[in-house]
């Protein structure tokens, strides 16, 4: 079969929000679709994959003409859902026998919602990963015969009366044995050069990205998983080097950006994988994102001999009761201990902070500046917390708060949902407080200043001096700005 899988054309200020755009704005490689279509040509199948970060919606229905594809799968999550429908739409246009799925977080999430709105348009949802769900409906349609049973997957059956009747074959199967699956099939999208992270979260370029474990051994409030499970599927440090090589000698990464959620989910795990990549010789440095519990000095020291450059602590708040109404499951001290111990290593530390917890109070969120400032990463990031489909946060939502704007504000920094202890707009003021009182701090700009060695950190500081230019002079870029839902004809949110 001809099948075409979508990642919808976006613009940056689809995706950010915020006055801060231009600065946040990260282009990955679509990893999830990259995987979906390797296990769709690995059973034999003709595919094509589009990628809408740097085209646009017409270039891809021009394209869906030209293939003229018997399946159309296009990519959802929660906040640029709008840009899904619009695709999906368009595509039923172009011609009304292409059998259109989707797939992604929002679908996982929200499952026979997503049929809202697109009860015409759209044919079936895949509600898990795709690698095994996909080629097994894809068997069944090149037969003709019925999706009854193929398990990650909502398909529809029109009733008598002319409505539908969406049926769910349940959960997908989880793919235990992650090293058996296809790698994510790169050449089908664009070379690896035109994806840029923002400035200052890389040191090398081009920078690629390797999902070399899957799921978390915590289970956060507020976060979105694929499987509601608290556990971790790893890949063996072999498989994973065999896709870096790859990634390195085919596509010319100078860095690896490691995907997991949770890098330092097993201690031992981590030590085979730093012993892999120094023993390689490939030469790559890396970053990873890591909860504070698996890290000690030790391992930041093993980390950094192998390359390490850089690593993600998601510390979200200064303030224990928020950490533990989070079910973090970490405390403050740790969080203090794992920065330190990865700046000892040499390893630089962004951390990342939410405003708006259920039951946060204002005063609590400038504990958490004062927290940022005090431990001093290299970098930050100030969220606002996000309603995802799928999340204990939003199948409870009226215990914890409630929901303003549109699906479109359901993002790190719009502050779609707002708990009872706070209004939208102090939370929007916790944010510009942060911000201001972390990045002003003339020991942060000195020594940026006085540690700019490369090319990529005089562009870092360039951008960053534009930020800080913005953080005096444009005080609307921390407001509101409104949602993007303009772009449909109408402007219902899907999902509330
Ligand atoms: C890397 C990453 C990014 C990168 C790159 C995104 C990209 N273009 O690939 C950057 C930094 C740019 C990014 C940005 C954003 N991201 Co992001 N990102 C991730 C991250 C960490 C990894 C994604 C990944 O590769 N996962 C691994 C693969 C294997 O899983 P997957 O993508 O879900 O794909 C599987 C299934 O979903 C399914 N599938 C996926 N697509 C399709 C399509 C079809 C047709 C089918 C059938 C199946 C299918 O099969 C795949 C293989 O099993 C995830 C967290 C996570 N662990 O997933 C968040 C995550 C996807 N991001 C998220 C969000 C919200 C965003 C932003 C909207 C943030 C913002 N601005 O507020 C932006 C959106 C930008 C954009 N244009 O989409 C949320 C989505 C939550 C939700 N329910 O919608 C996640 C889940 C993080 C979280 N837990 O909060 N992100
Ligand atoms: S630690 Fe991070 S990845 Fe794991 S459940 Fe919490 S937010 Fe999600």
């Amino acid at each position: 079969m001809r099948c075409m899988i979508i990642f919808p054309s976006w613009v940056c200020a689809d995706g950010f929000l915020s006055g801060f755009a231009e600065f946040q704005a990260h282009y990955w490689q679509p990893t999830g679709l990259m995987y979906v279509a390797a296990a769709i040509r690995e059973a034999g199948h003709d595919v094509k994959l589009l990628d809408g970060a740097f085209i646009t919606h017409e270039d891809i229905l021009k394209q869906v003409r030209e293939f003229d594809p018997h399946f159309v799968g296009v990519y959802g999550n929660t906040p640029l859902w709008f840009n899904t429908i619009k695709t999906v739409k368009s595509i039923k246009k172009v011609n009304r026998d292409i059998f259109t799925v989707v797939g992604g977080p929002y679908p996982i999430g929200a499952k026979s919602e997503v049929f809202k709105g697109l009860e015409d348009e759209l044919d079936a949802c895949f509600t898990g990963e795709g690698e095994i769900a996909v080629p097994n409906a894809l068997k069944r349609l090149e037969k003709g015969e019925s999706l009854k049973g193929v398990k990650g997957l909502i398909y529809k059956e029109k009733k008598e009366d002319g409505s539908y009747e969406y049926i769910d074959n349940g959960p997908a199967p989880i793919i235990r044995d992650l090293d058996s699956i296809p790698f994510p099939a790169r050449d089908l999208v664009f070379p690896l050069k035109k994806y840029m992270p923002a400035a200052g979260t890389y040191k090398k370029s081009p920078v690629g990205s390797i999902i070399s474990s899957r799921g978390c051994n915590n289970r956060c409030l507020y976060c979105f998983q694929i499987h509601n499970l608290t556990e971790m599927r790893f890949r063996s440090p072999g498989n994973v080097m065999e896709e870096a090589e790859e990634l390195v000698l085919k596509h010319g990464a100078k860095e690896i950006r490691f995907l997991d959620d949770n890098f330092v989910g097993d201690y031992k795990w981590v030590e085979e994988m730093c012993k892999c990549i120094k023993e390689s010789k490939l030469g790559f440095v890396w970053y990873v994102s890591a909860r504070a519990d698996g890290i000690d000095y030790p391992l930041a020291k093993k980390m950094k001999d192998a390359g390490c450059w850089a690593t993600l602590v998601g510390v979200e708040s200064g303030v224990q009761k928020n950490l533990d109404t989070l079910r973090k499951n970490t405390t403050v001290e740790q969080n203090r201990k794992a920065v330190k111990d990865l700046k000892k290593a040499g390893i630089k530390v962004y951390t990342p902070y939410i405003f708006g917890i259920p039951g946060e109070t204002f005063e609590e969120g400038l504990e958490t500046v004062k927290f940022a400032v005090e431990v001093d990463p290299y970098y930050v990031n100030f969220h606002t917390l996000a309603p995802f489909p799928g999340s204990d946060l939003m199948d409870n939502i009226e215990e914890y708060g409630t929901l303003v704007g549109d699906q479109s504000e359901f993002n790190f920094e719009m502050a779609g949902f707002v708990p009872h202890t706070m209004t939208r707009d102090e939370v929007f003021k916790l944010r510009e407080i942060a911000f201001r009182k972390f990045y002003r701090r003339p020991k942060f700009i000195l020594r940026r200043i006085f540690g700019a060695r490369t090319k990529n950190d005089f562009k870092t500081l360039y951008v960053g001096a534009k930020s800080f230019l913005n953080l005096f002079v444009k005080k609307e870029a921390f407001v509101h700005k409104g949602s993007q839902g303009y772009h449909l004809e109408t402007k219902e949110t899907p999902f509330i």
